[in-house]
């Protein structure tokens, strides 16, 4: 019966339905449910194995430490240039750092956005976490904030984010974020002024800016941490996209977009163009997903193929973990997606795993 129901739902939707049944198929033999377990997108090993080992120091390791280690690591690592201080300068040659926690047990979230001058992003996240009762900060009222807090404000650019910036600006600022503008955007660099277009004019427009921004002008790590005891924590650090508009946010600080956590069901992170995945909260849908019975990987594929209808070039991927550390994931608009992972008892060692994916065509 089962079969039947995935080779009708794969004639009706696709590739994307076939990764569902076979990797549904291995979860049941794998069925991993070794906990305490880390997890992040990418091969952003270093991190992983940095938060897993705060996991496990005796007496005090806890979920909260070792997430935050996780991300501080990839930000001191600078890991793929887009996270962490010197990647992904925005049309000033400013990096700007995005980052997120929510705690799983009482959805309690420190997030800050647009951080300026502040290479901690991850920390300064705690302690918005933890000394405010706020939930997100901006801009440079953020870095203020962190100033307050004891963090020292300094330049985030680096030579090879001033190299960035000159071969972008000599190349007449391409690829670049803008529309319906004056100067022409794809040809000219700024400053810009609006134009108005008929609607239909706008769909073209669209379309090209999708096909413009891919997979390599953003990276993220997003990172689950599930304590022995269940206690869950989700995060995200970013630089975000590279040459976006001063000001823009991404999805990474934003709750339910680049992560979500819930301890009575699990959690997700995601990474990808962000511009467009916070528009679907794929991290709330696929935590919901999880509530609603399905499996992780279920979980993932059904919240990007949500984003997919809508946003056929986009690019992206999520991990989702339930509370008892199965775990999953699924991409699109790459060939394939790998993220860390440990889990069980403290002799573990990350390794990297990969999901399989491909733009799906008849969505
Ligand atoms: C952003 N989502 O700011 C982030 C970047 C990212 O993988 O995740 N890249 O759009």
């Amino acid at each position: 019966m089962q079969l039947t129901l995935n080779i009708f739902c794969c004639l009706l939707s696709g590739f994307l339905c076939v990764n569902v049944a076979t990797e549904k198929s291995f979860l049941k033999i794998k069925d991993n449910r070794s906990l305490p377990l880390v997890i992040n997108t990418w091969s952003f090993t270093e991190a992983n194995s940095a938060a897993w080992h705060v996991l496990n120091q005796k007496p005090s390791g806890n979920a909260l430490d070792a997430l935050v280690e996780g991300c501080a690591t990839c930000e001191r690592l600078q890991c793929d240039g887009t996270v962490g201080y010197g990647g992904s300068p925005d049309e000033n040659g400013e990096t700007t750092l995005d980052a997120m926690i929510m705690d799983g047990s009482n959805m309690n979230i420190g997030a800050v956005a647009g951080l300026r001058q502040i290479k901690d992003a991850i920390n300064v996240a705690r302690h918005v976490l933890e000394h405010t009762k706020h939930t997100l900060l901006v801009g440079d009222a953020a870095s203020n904030f962190a100033e307050m807090m004891g963090f020292q404000r300094e330049s985030l650019t680096t030579n090879k984010s001033i190299d960035i910036l000159e071969a972008w600006r000599n190349n007449n600022c391409q690829p670049n974020y803008w529309l319906k503008v004056y100067p022409e955007p794809t040809e000219r660099c700024g400053p810009y002024r609006p134009i108005s277009l008929a609607n239909s004019e706008l769909r073209n427009y669209l379309s090209r800016y999708e096909y413009q921004i891919g997979r390599y002008n953003h990276d993220t790590i997003g990172m689950i941490v599930v304590g022995p005891g269940g206690q869950i924590y989700a995060g995200t650090s970013t630089n975000g996209a590279t040459h976006k508009i001063p000001g823009r946010v991404g999805d990474s600080p934003i709750p339910g977009a680049g992560a979500y956590a819930d301890n009575e069901v699990g959690a997700a992170v995601a990474t990808g163009d962000g511009d467009i995945m916070m528009r679907f909260l794929p991290a709330l849908v696929a935590v919901e997903g999880l509530r609603a019975g399905r499996t992780p990987t279920e979980a993932a594929e059904v919240s990007m193929q949500r984003i997919v209808r809508h946003y056929r070039d986009f690019s992206g991927a999520l991990v989702v973990v339930d509370r008892f550390g199965n775990y999953g994931a699924a991409c699109v608009g790459m060939e394939k997606f790998p993220y860390s992972v440990v889990n069980g008892d403290a002799t573990q060692k990350t390794r990297v795993e990969y999901t399989y994916c491909k733009r799906a065509m008849y969505l």
